[in-house]
């Protein structure tokens, strides 16, 4: 056989073998997630036709021709009975796009969809675009709200890696033709920008992350909240933070809100990421917090510390000891799949219930701050458990 066709033959098993593995939830964690053994999606995951040219004639070697580095990032939503990821897909030349995955069962055999998704670019084309937030609105659209990074156009000559952060807007019926809206106004940069799934007062409402400059939040005091008159037009007027970062905590550098929140009978639960430096550099995290249901700007509970850190393998890969989550899927029976990534390199799922994230903000105590707090709350657990007898 010649080697054209051994490899192609080779690797088309490799990754049917790949894509159709089963996953399974991994040991008993710590009884408010299951995590799963396996990566949902890895570059490796990607068609083969995305990879390699498939013509012995052009590519007699059978070598990859679009090499794909990383898919991570990825909006999620229950789609068609399909719990569909919109990935970023990173290409060896660094660009992100986003491309459709789609699984029967939420765990495993997610398998892309033949071509990534086209977006439409405005006047001032992004150079890069990346962490799409789905939400499928009241108003009937699916928006998909995404980072668009531009060099600065300030930036002293030398300077090539200053950028400026947008929150670009896009929505579509079938999640395969995007109307490109024009990006999101604000005073400031923004990243990790998410659409509430309700009208407030008869607005759209932005989940929003001020920011100084493309890394630093600096003044940016947290997540923020802004309504919006027209999506269509949509700009940030006025900005209050309702999570805000604070010193010596997961969220002391940066965070930002993960997907849009879940509407539940006791508020709106909410995913985020935080981020704090140490001598590793940036330590990214995954945590929760509630707002109340009538006022969803309004702070009604966040337990203390993370909720989903970097573990064992997740702490390797091609931005060291960072999980990001901007996906997860509530399905009607209550089950919650969350869907992060690690490291900026591939997609892993973890299984939860409402009930049970919701019992896990409401009953874990919140950061006193201090040392002695934290001695506070663990003394009274010991004093509780010790008048138990089992
Ligand atoms: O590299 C970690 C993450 O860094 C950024 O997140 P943030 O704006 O909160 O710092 C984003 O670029 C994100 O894509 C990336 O995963």
């Amino acid at each position: 056989m010649d080697l054209f066709k051994k490899r192609l033959e080779e690797i088309t098993n490799e990754h049917e073998k790949l894509v159709t593995r089963k996953n399974e939830a991994s040991f008993p964690d710590n009884g408010i997630f299951e995590r799963f053994k396996y990566p949902v999606l890895t570059g490796t995951h990607t068609p083969i036709f995305w990879r390699y040219d498939l013509s012995p004639e052009t590519n007699p070697y059978f070598m990859e021709r679009f090499g794909i580095a990383c898919v991570f990032n990825a909006g999620a939503i229950k789609w068609k009975g399909k719990y569909v990821l919109a990935v970023r897909v990173e290409g060896n030349d660094r660009k992100s796009f986003f491309a459709i995955a789609e699984s029967p069962n939420g765990v495993d055999n997610f398998r892309f969809w033949d071509y990534p998704i086209t977006m439409p670019e405005t006047e001032n084309p992004a150079t890069n675009v990346y962490d799409m937030r789905l939400t499928a609105h009241e108003d009937g659209w699916i928006y998909g709200i995404f980072c668009a990074e531009r060099k600065d156009p300030n930036a002293p000559a030398g300077d090539l890696s200053s950028a400026v952060a947008t929150a670009a807007i896009a929505r579509t019926k079938d999640l395969i033709a995007w109307e490109r809206l024009p990006d999101l106004k604000s005073k400031s940069q923004q990243r990790n920008v998410v659409l509430h799934p309700e009208f407030v007062n008869g607005k759209y409402a932005l989940y929003t992350r001020p920011q100084d400059s493309f890394i630093d939040a600096g003044s940016g005091g947290g997540i923020g909240w802004a309504l919006v008159d027209d999506i269509t037009h949509a700009e940030v007027k006025a900005e209050k933070i309702l999570n805000a970062r604070h010193y010596h905590t997961i969220k002391e550098l940066k965070n930002g809100e993960g997907p849009h929140p879940l509407k539940t009978a006791k508020g709106w639960l909410h995913l985020a990421h935080g981020v704090r430096p140490c001598a590793a550099g940036l330590r990214y995290v995954l945590y929760l917090y509630m707002t109340d249901l009538e006022q969803p700007d309004k702070l009604i509970a966040e337990p203390a510390g993370h909720f989903l850190a970097p573990l064992e393998a997740e702490r390797v890969g091609d931005v060291s000891n960072v999980l990001f989550s901007n996906g997860w899927i509530a399905d009607d029976d209550g089950t919650v799949y969350i869907y992060y990534a690690s490291c900026d390199t591939r997609m892993h799922v973890a299984v939860s219930s409402v009930d049970r994230l919701v019992d896990y903000c409401l009953n874990t105590a919140p950061d006193g701050y201090r040392s002695a707090t934290s001695v506070q709350t663990l003394v009274a657990l010991i004093d509780k458990n010790k008048k138990i007898n089992l």
